[in-house]
């Protein structure tokens, strides 16, 4: 990987999460052109002075929502047991195996990773295939940017990740629930699509452990399963990649997996969802097309039938 390019971020530069809103206010006055200059914080402002035309402006959910319910079956089955459970995993070292058609396979370092490369704050949808919903504040960057650096090889047409195996730190990995590693994929149009990202952090601090750490795929108008966590492998293919929930029921749960309110899953409907932390009285929302990302997603799908390719 090139080395010759300074982090703009580090961790220890992120500024904690109560000064959040603080500093959106800030840098919202702030406008695109001075950031950070005689702020007397450049590091905070460095993290905002990245906003992002992709962000919506719904309220985020809390921090507690995001990080309290949860799906990371190598934790545990219930919404609750990646929070209580994740805390054994090690993150540090980590490194992500790159191969198959690529310039530059290798196992890589994180830090070699993410070196160079500028963090955003992308405020995105989320939208669970079980049709809940929340709005997260990720911090990360674009897939596209680290295939590009990697260089992808002509016959490249899909991207397949896979989550790390360590039974002895993922209590779920302990039974066959799934067929492990957890794995997920992308045709390359989607993986290259800048909505797509790798997060390595939330609400502007390091990513906690049961959303994913130490890096995660967010694609937002996807359904959340496609989001595939703690990614120890990235692939690219020629063919469609294997995908864990398709494995498990084909019927149920397509390699697409694209947000349609219009497509109902065999045992529920899609047409509504349920926003985490609306209240109980606040009643279910209607589910958008591709989760509102349409106006810049719909093309990739021209000419497909999402019923057949769901
Ligand atoms: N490795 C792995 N990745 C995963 C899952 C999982 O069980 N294991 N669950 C998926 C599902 S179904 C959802 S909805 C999202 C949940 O992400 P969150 O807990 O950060 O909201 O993670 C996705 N990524
Ligand atoms: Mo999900």
């Amino acid at each position: 990987m090139p080395g010759r390019f300074k982090p703009d971020l580090r961790w220890s530069d992120v500024t904690p999460r109560s000064m959040f809103l603080n500093r959106r206010q800030i840098l919202a006055g702030l406008g695109a052109a001075g950031l950070g200059a005689g702020l007397g914080q450049p590091a905070a402002a460095r993290l905002q002075a990245r906003p992002s035309r992709y962000s919506t402006d719904e309220a985020p959910n809390s921090f507690e929502d995001i990080t309290s319910y949860n799906n990371f079956y190598e934790f545990g089955l219930d919404k609750s047991d990646p929070a209580a459970n994740a805390h054994r995993l090690t993150v540090n070292p980590w490194s992500v195996r790159i191969d198959g058609l690529v310039e530059r396979p290798g196992t890589y370092d994180l830090s070699d990773l993410t070196r160079g490369v500028a963090l955003e704050e992308r405020i995105y949808r989320f939208r669970c295939v079980e049709a809940w919903a929340m709005v997260v504040p990720w911090i990360g960057f674009e897939l596209g940017a680290l295939l590009n650096r990697v260089g992808v090889k002509p016959g490249a047409r899909f991207v397949a990740f896979e989550t790390l195996v360590r039974p002895d730190e993922m209590p779920g990995q302990r039974r066959p629930v799934l067929d492990w590693p957890y794995r997920e994929g992308l045709r390359l149009d989607e993986a290259m699509h800048p909505l797509t990202i790798l997060a390595t952090g939330l609400y502007g601090e390091e990513l906690p452990k049961q959303n994913g750490a130490p890096i995660r795929l967010v694609v937002p108008w996807k359904y959340g399963f496609k989001s595939i966590k703690s990614i120890v492998r990235i692939s690219l293919t020629d063919r469609m990649p294997k995908t864990t929930w398709n494995m498990q029921n084909p019927r149920e749960y397509g390699f697409y997996a694209n947000v349609n309110p219009n497509v109902d899953h065999p045992r529920w409907s899609q047409a509504t969802e349920r926003r985490i932390g609306a209240g109980l009285f606040a009643g279910r929302q209607k589910t958008q097309m591709f989760n509102g990302y349409g106006e810049y997603v719909a093309g990739l799908y021209a000419g497909q039938d999402l019923r057949v390719d769901f």
